[in-house]
């Protein structure tokens, strides 16, 4: 199998974190944005989309999406339990990874392509509706402080798939300059000890 990814990509990156996590090793394929090597042909033939990661199975299959990804790899080595133990478990590991896929890192997204140069000719940019996804990423991590006072990571007490979303999501905040807020000092003590997981290195 391989994965086609792009390392400093946000998406992509979710499953570096992940895989690094469980301890497993893929061959990757880098794929480089900037040149817009997502769009070659022979790319646009494994994922029409046009979108990074993309693991291509043995025997052809092509898994988009790294949510999709990541459950492939859960599924054949559970250990550690990234997307919860118990039927209640997983269903709230499922809920905060959604939350924190169409809140947090949805929002800072639309802020990026929307507000940043870097996407200037490239798609079309309303810049206002950048600005109210940063106010949304705002509201958001205020309400994510609070939910951190009196618990360790997104989802409970162990970390998961929804701390791996949510701290990709940030960390691609700083590019369009969203920072977490210095009174959010529970968003911050959560966002370092992610930081400091060697997966996240
Ligand atoms: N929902 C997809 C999103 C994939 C995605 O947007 N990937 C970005 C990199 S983080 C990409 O390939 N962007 C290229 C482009 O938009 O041209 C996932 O979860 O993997």
């Amino acid at each position: 199998m391989k994965l086609y990814t792009t390392k400093v990509a946000p998406n992509p990156r979710r499953v570096h974190i992940f895989l690094a996590e469980k301890g497993i090793e893929v061959d990757c394929v880098e794929i480089d944005l900037g040149k817009s090597e997502n769009l070659n042909a022979d790319f646009v033939a494994i994922n029409p989309l046009g979108r990074v990661p993309v693991l291509e199975l043995d025997d052809g299959t092509a898994i988009a999406e790294s949510v999709a990804i990541c459950r492939y790899f859960e599924e054949g080595q559970p250990e550690p339990p990234l997307f919860g133990t118990d039927a209640t478990d997983k269903a709230v590991v499922e809920m905060w990874n959604r939350r924190m896929e169409s809140e947090i890192l949805g929002n800072v997204s639309m802020c990026f392509r929307h507000c940043h140069t870097y996407w200037e000719g490239r798609i079309p940019q309303v810049a206002e509706f950048g600005e109210l996804c940063r106010k949304n990423v705002l509201e958001r991590m205020a309400w994510l402080d609070g939910e951190l006072a009196d618990r360790e990571f997104i989802a409970g007490d162990r970390f998961t798939v929804a701390d791996i979303t949510a701290f990709t999501g940030i960390t691609l905040g700083r590019i369009p300059k969203i920072r977490i807020g210095e009174e959010l000092s529970n968003l911050q003590r959560w966002y370092d000890a992610v930081g400091a997981r060697p997966s996240a290195a």
